[in-house]
């Protein structure tokens, strides 16, 4: 006996529903997937935070079990305290910064006030010195033997406030450093009458030298 052989006619709509059905059940597959992913992703992180949090349990109560150091809470309690403090030094600090020193003119003798953090400081001219330039400056031992001091010979002598040069018989000036000229001007020809005047240096500071 032959077994008959069956068919099963479908149209084309049956096979466009059975595509459907197919994308549809692959979608869900796909679904499915991605949440077995998602699923291991927190676990993964589940496991991870374990761990830190044994390890963090671990250090607390190493902490707790060392008495000479400070517990958490006994730290975390001071932090106000602490927080305070810094605030008032914040503040210190501003009103230093704020504060103007040169103000009350501190630096004296035509002196320049610089304002600093918590002081000032005075740039003084140059014959005085010191934190408010009230000190004379002695010129006859800073310049000694500079273009500055007295020259050729002169005898220094220090003033408050400056310095003197007296000079040696032929020099006159500030310095001492110009010659008298005893043949220039107006005397020089009632000095000599018909002659020529000579210039010679003076011997004495008070006598022309011709
Ligand atoms: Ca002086």
């Amino acid at each position: 006996m032959t077994s008959p052989i069956s068919y099963v006619k479908i149209n084309k709509a049956q096979v466009e529903d059975l595509v459907r059905k197919n994308t549809a059940v692959q979608s869900r597959l796909s679904n499915v997937e991605n949440s077995v992913s998602t699923i291991n992703q927190i676990q993964n992180t589940l496991n991870t935070l374990s761990t830190q949090i044994t390890a963090l349990s671990s250090r607390v109560a190493n902490l707790e079990s060392n008495s000479g150091s400070p517990s958490p809470s006994d730290c975390c309690n001071t932090v106000p305290d602490r927080v305070s403090t810094l605030e008032t030094q914040v503040q210190q600090l501003q009103r230093l910064l704020t504060r103007n020193e040169c103000a009350s003119n501190p630096c004296q003798n035509g002196g320049t006030c610089v304002d600093l953090y918590n002081g000032y400081t005075c740039r003084c001219p140059s014959a005085w010195q010191g934190t408010r330039c009230n000190e004379d400056v002695n010129e006859c031992a800073t310049l000694a033997g500079t273009d500055m001091g007295c020259q050729n010979g002169a005898t220094c002598t220090n003033t408050i406030g400056s310095f003197r040069c007296t000079c040696t018989a032929n020099y006159r000036g500030i310095r001492c450093t110009e010659t008298h000229q005893d043949c220039t001007g107006a005397s020089a020809q009632e000095l000599c009458g018909h002659g020529t005047c000579v210039n010679v240096p003076r011997t004495n500071p008070n006598l022309v030298g011709h």
